[in-house]
């Protein structure tokens, strides 16, 4: 017996007609999967660019020792010297770049749900234009999938993927907006049209018994068998916005700082930093890295090299050179930040000076008395060692650093990326690293 036509759920199906009938919604057509796109088409670009800055920062330009990806490859041609001016520079860049980057989530998963039913487009390849814009958009969504993935991955477990984190989000990056400029340049029309086609504002009066499923069209988006409706498009905008502003609200206080910070429930560093001077954010705490007392007690010695000279200096003989006090916040890559803490020590220029670079100090390379953990040296740029706010600090808010904050001394500088404030410093090489 042949069934009527319309019960394509009750024989496997066959045509493609069949196969988009799978998938029910009234709600997917080209206006809701253009809304959503047209988000992230404001909001990719800005993560797209706030994260070749963050590998800016890194000043790859000193490679070896920060960073071994981009400078050597084609795709850092843009890099440049980090500025320390402005002071909050990569607070505002990487708590964008963080904090964008989990708001677009539920936009990104309600963008996907949209177009589910183009995954199962029949048969997957017709000619080879079509093969190479299916491949384009194997590209899109895996892009888009991993540069999510790893990034929240990365600012909430801590560096899942140790070292191997930048390469990997770097190159996903690169390839993700190759694929995304492909596919903005094939569809952008399409969403012109598809976002004229519905006035937004009558959409958000619509109630869910009133939603009507858009009209077929050749986007395959538009169920052939559409079920009732269960929820209108003012209600999904809605959840998605909602899934967004929760998102917002639990994180960027972390960047933000301030009463804010107690509502960063999803802040990987706790909301509740303890009190007094030392009351502040702290990445890996002494122990955590195996830092033992002896290592920072009174046989405590910094090294200082450079121009043929040396010279080892105790904390007391540290206190005894021209203090200066810098206002300056610690901004990591995770996305989290400190308001602005005052630190106080003495001026890296000074040191250099105490070796030989009385002139004109150069760049310095910076090694923690850490033997354990990830963490590597660190090398200021000559600019960064020449702004009169770089410190070696040895105290904050008025009191001694605590030891999971660096003491006996740690690195501080303008506008760089937390991990360049090296802590438990042991040893400053100024000038070539020979
Ligand atoms: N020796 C050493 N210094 C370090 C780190 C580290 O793990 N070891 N972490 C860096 C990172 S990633 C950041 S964000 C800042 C955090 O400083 P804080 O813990 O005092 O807030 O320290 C930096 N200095
Ligand atoms: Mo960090």
């Amino acid at each position: 017996m042949r069934r009527p036509y319309g019960h394509a759920m009750s024989h496997p199906p066959r045509t493609d007609r069949d196969r988009r009938a799978l998938w029910r919604s009234p709600l997917r057509g080209p206006w809701l999967t253009s809304v959503f796109g047209l988000v992230l088409l404001f909001g990719i670009p800005v993560l797209f660019v706030t994260g070749l800055l963050s590998y800016a920062a890194y000043n790859p330009d000193l490679s070896p020792v920060n960073d071994e990806t981009p400078d050597k490859g084609l795709l850092g041609f843009y890099l440049f010297s980090w500025p320390t001016e402005p002071y909050w520079l990569y607070r505002v860049t990487q708590g964008v770049h963080v904090t964008l980057g989990i708001v677009l989530v539920p936009v990104l998963l309600a963008k996907l749900w949209s177009v589910i039913p183009k995954l199962f487009a029949w048969p997957p390849v017709r000619s080879v234009g079509h093969g190479l814009e299916r491949l384009s958009l194997l590209a899109l969504v895996g892009g888009a999938l991993f540069e999510f993935a790893t990034g929240v991955l990365n600012v909430q477990l801590d560096y899942i993927f140790p070292g191997s984190f930048y390469p990997l989000h770097f190159y996903g990056a690169w390839i993700f907006m190759a694929a995304l400029v492909v596919h903005v340049a094939l569809r952008f029309p399409r969403m012109v049209r598809a976002l004229r086609s519905r006035d937004l504002r009558a959409e958000l009066r619509t109630r869910a018994s009133d939603t009507r499923p858009e009209p077929p069209d050749e986007t395959g988006l538009v169920s052939p068998a559409p079920a009732a409706p269960t929820m209108s498009r003012r209600g999904a905008l809605a959840l998605v916005g909602a899934g967004s502003l929760a998102l917002l609200v639990v994180t960027a206080g972390q960047s933000i700082g301030g009463a804010l910070r107690t509502s960063a429930l999803l802040a990987p560093r706790g909301r509740n930093p303890g009190r007094g001077p030392n009351g502040f954010q702290i990445n890996k705490t002494a122990m955590t890295v195996g830092i033992r007392a002896r290592d920072i007690g009174p046989e405590w010695r910094l090294v200082v090299r450079g121009a043929g000279r040396e010279t080892v200096l105790t904390r007391e003989r540290l206190l005894r050179l021209e203090q200066h006090g810098a206002a300056l916040p610690i901004a990591c890559v995770e996305g989290w930040s400190t308001s602005d803490q005052g630190w106080e020590g003495v001026r890296l220029a000074d040191l250099a000076a105490l070796v030989g670079h009385a002139e004109r100090p150069p760049k310095v390379l910076v090694e923690s008395v850490q033997r354990h953990g990830s963490f590597r040296s660190v090398v200021l740029s000559d600019s960064q060692v020449r702004d009169p706010r770089s410190l070696l600090a040895l105290k904050v808010n008025g009191a001694d650093l605590s030891p999971d904050h660096g003491y006996p001394a740690r690195v501080i500088v303008p506008g760089a990326p937390g991990v360049h404030n090296t802590k438990w410093v042991g040893r400053l090489t100024f000038g070539e690293m020979a």
